[in-house]
């Protein structure tokens, strides 16, 4: 059995992160795969020495599968596709397809996207890292272009990292995205999406009831 920790709580609110906590990332991925999993929690606001032993910043995701644990999405996610070609094809070309956009979504996307979205809270949305965030999601609209899904030809792991962090980046719901927006759609209609979702958004309020009780 696959355990996924996440927090005990996030705020919640229309601007509060329920439903965009990483720990979906790995949801999602079992989902998909049918893998067994259950889901534990860490202390949001208590971040005590046993989370920083398993997470070196004290941050969620991180998981565990038969003594091996892992950090980072991107590292339980590729984890988790080694279990299952539904993830990840097990052809050297399509592998190597998956793995490359996986990574390409973490390193060339996300690694603007999130200092953008941290700095668009102080700067507003136009700051000093519009331009270059701008240019990574322009490129990824011609990507977008002509295929359904980003590697190998089929739905594969590299689509729920890439996805997650389109869906993460406000940005990239702007008119000049059109190819994006209709990618991210396809990939929220999955039903494995819908229900890592909703058993994320549930999660957070069970929580709420369990604070409150
Ligand atoms: N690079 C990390 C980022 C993890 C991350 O940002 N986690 C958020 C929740 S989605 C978190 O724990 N934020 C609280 C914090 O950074 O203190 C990964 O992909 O796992």
């Amino acid at each position: 059995m696959i355990t996924i920790w996440t927090y005990d709580f996030v705020p919640g609110g229309e601007n509060g992160p329920r439903g965009l906590v990483r720990d979906l990332r790995l949801r999602w991925a079992c989902e998909e795969a049918a893998l067994d999993y259950e889901v534990k929690t860490t202390p949001f606001e208590d971040r005590g020495p046993d989370h920083y032993a398993r997470q070196p910043f004290g941050q969620v995701p991180f998981l565990e599968d038969a003594g091996i644990k892992v950090f980072e999405s991107g590292a339980c996610l590729l984890y988790l596709a080694r279990k299952s070609e539904l993830l990840m094809p097990r052809d050297p070309v399509g592998e190597a397809d998956a793995l490359q956009w996986t990574i390409a979504a973490l390193n060339s996307i996300e690694m603007v996207s999130v200092p953008w979205m941290v700095l668009s809270w102080s700067e507003g949305p136009d700051n000093g890292l519009t331009g270059w965030l701008d240019s990574r999601l322009a490129h990824m609209e011609a990507v977008l272009e002509d295929r359904e899904w980003i590697a190998a030809g089929r739905f594969t792991v590299a689509d729920i990292m890439l996805a997650d962090v389109f869906r993460q980046t406000r940005r990239a719901d702007a008119p000049a995205y059109p190819n994006i927006r209709a990618y991210k759609q396809r990939a929220c209609a999955r039903p494995a999406f819908r229900k890592a979702y909703e058993d994320q958004v549930a999660h957070f309020v069970a929580g709420d009831i369990a604070r409150s009780g």
